[in-house]
């Protein structure tokens, strides 16, 4: 079996139910977790940068009417592709290792993820991994204990809690650091996000059916831009506290449809949660889940392969035995 980059490194208990390790961490509890909350370190810099961004994004929305409906399509399919980046890419695919790939495939997720200006690659997956291994804790990057503000945005403007790094650090991120395509990325990552994030969006609309500069930077780079990075975060704050909990009612991680459908598949996030290496990030195939009908649409042209796929008797189970009944 492909190795689970998480379980494999350091050891989670197994859950009892004779299957393996389907459960990445513990659950982690007021009890056998010591909160040791640090004083905030605010770095303004990031503060500016997001309140700008967040600016500049309400001004693209007011531009809207005054755009062409061309601007509008090519937007909305740059937020998909940027969003498909994230999912199909730095997650499923470098942060849970959930299916394999082949060269082709890989680079244009990595075009797709730099696209998106999310972290590089490394730097979004190695916090991930963290995430999961450490939900709700102050290891966890976006801790969703520290409220709803601070798992959305607020993580990203102060400094993070020093168990972040020192839990990180146990990770095994072997892989990600002999992935050549993962490295070339980091090394290019300032030029690309210059070129994906903010030229290309712009230039097409600007070129190809006369928009003009103002609409294409505001709407199709920075409010699309802006957009993305709200529907992400949504997964650590809202699809950590509401929703139905069918798969585990013992974690926070929620099935939350509204952020499911804005991060393209994303928020099924107690099955993600219980089982962190199924491919589909949920149970329901490609039901609100355009990722997966990437992944698959790839797989059909030979470019994917290895899904891993949790089986319908093990959801069975595990919904049984710690599921909300939901
Ligand atoms: C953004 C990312 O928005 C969003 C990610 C969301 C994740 C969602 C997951 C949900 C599931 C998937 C759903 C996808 C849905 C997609 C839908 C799309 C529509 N392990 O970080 P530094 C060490 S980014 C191990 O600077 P500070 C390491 O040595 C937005 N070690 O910490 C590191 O040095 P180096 C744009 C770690 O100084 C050193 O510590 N980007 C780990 O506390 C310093 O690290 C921004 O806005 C670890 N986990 O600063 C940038 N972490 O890197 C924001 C750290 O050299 N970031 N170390 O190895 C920053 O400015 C800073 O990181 C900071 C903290 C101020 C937040
Ligand atoms: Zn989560
Ligand atoms: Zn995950």
């Amino acid at each position: 079996a492909p190795r689970n980059p998480i379980t494999d490194v350091l050891p989670s208990p197994d859950d009892g139910d004779g299957l393996g390790l389907d459960q990445v961490s513990p659950v982690i509890t007021e009890e056998n977790y010591e909160q040791k909350q640090q004083p905030l370190k605010i770095v303004w810099q990031n503060v500016f940068i997001q309140l700008g961004i967040h600016l500049a994004a309400l001004y693209g929305l007011i531009r809207i009417p005054w755009s062409h409906p061309l601007t509008w399509l090519w937007t909305i399919f740059y937020y998909v592709f940027t969003a498909v980046g994230i999912t199909a890419g730095a997650h499923r695919l470098w942060s849970h290792r959930s299916y394999t790939f082949l060269k082709t495939f890989t680079v244009s997720c990595l075009v797709m993820n730099s696209a998106a200006l999310q972290n590089d690659i490394l730097e979004w997956t190695r916090d991930h991994r963290v995430h999961h291994k450490y939900s709700e804790t102050d290891a966890d990057p976006h801790n969703a204990r520290r409220g709803f503000f601070f798992s959305h945005i607020g993580w990203l403007l102060v400094r993070k809690h020093p168990d972040v790094a020192r839990k990180g650090k146990q990770l095994d991120l072997s892989d990600l650091y002999a992935d050549k395509v993962v490295m070339m990325q980091r090394r290019y990552y300032r030029l690309s996000i210059v070129i994906m994030c903010f030229l290309v969006p712009t230039a097409v609309p600007y070129y190809f059916w006369g928009e003009s500069f103002q609409n294409a930077f505001f709407i199709s780079s920075i409010l699309r831009y802006v957009l993305t990075l709200n529907a992400t975060w949504l997964v650590n704050s809202a699809a950590h506290m509401w929703g139905n909990r069918p798969y585990d009612k013992n974690i926070n991680p929620a099935q939350n449809r509204g952020v499911a459908f804005s991060a393209v598949g994303e928020g099924f996030h107690n099955y993600h949660h219980t089982f962190p290496h199924d491919y589909g990030t949920s149970e329901f195939g490609w039901h609100l889940n355009v990722t997966t009908a990437f992944i698959d649409f790839f797989a059909m042209l030979g470019q994917v392969s290895d899904r891993r796929k949790i089986s319908h008797d093990t959801v069975e189970r595990r919904r049984a035995r710690t599921g909300d009944g939901s």
